[in-house]
């Protein structure tokens, strides 16, 4: 099936995260499903908006499953020799915001140690009005980008040259 047939997209379902594009298994996983996986915390941060520097808010910390260990759940492909590393990963959230990870990015530097799907805050539960679920990465320089809110898909794309 082609890619862009608007079958292969799937629905958006609220407080679910479905992973799709070129994954080995496309799956999904509801905010319960993902508190069953080894969880990570972040540390407390200031949300400050990368164009205009403006302060929003300090942040308590943040606890969630690992964004590579959902990907390891969901597998690349491995029909084309080394094809993982012009993989990138698109998180979007419901209201089309998205934003990028490449898997160098998450699977050979420290930042990926720290990109974590978030369901807590403040050893909380995030509500739906929170924004759960909530997509973050702790070790951005300006975190507000990488901070999606109402994660609602990981898509996969094996860039060609
Ligand atoms: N879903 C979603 N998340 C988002 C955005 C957005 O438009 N949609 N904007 C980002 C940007 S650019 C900023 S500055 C902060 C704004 O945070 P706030 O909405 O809590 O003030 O959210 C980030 N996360
Ligand atoms: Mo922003």
């Amino acid at each position: 099936m082609d890619r862009l047939d608007a079958a292969a997209v799937p629905q958006i379902i609220e407080g679910v995260v479905s992973f799709d594009g070129d994954f080995a298994r496309p799956m999904s996983f509801s905010v319960d499903d993902l508190q069953r996986y080894a969880s990570a915390q972040a540390d407390p941060f200031d949300l400050r908006c990368y164009t205009t520097n403006r302060f929003i808010r300090t942040v308590d910390a943040y606890r969630g499953a690992l964004l590579k260990d959902l990907i390891g759940l969901a597998g690349l492909r491995t029909e084309v020799p080394g094809e993982f590393k012009r993989t990138i990963f698109i998180a979007a959230a419901q209201d089309g915001y998205a934003v990028t990870f490449s898997w160098h990015e998450l699977f050979n530097t420290p930042v990926g140690e720290r990109v974590i799907v978030a369901y807590e805050c403040g050893g909380k539960p995030l509500n739906a009005e929170q924004g759960a679920p909530i997509l973050f990465s702790g070790a951005d320089i300006l975190p507000a980008p990488r901070h999606v809110k109402r994660l609602s898909r990981i898509v996969a794309r094996v860039l060609a040259l």
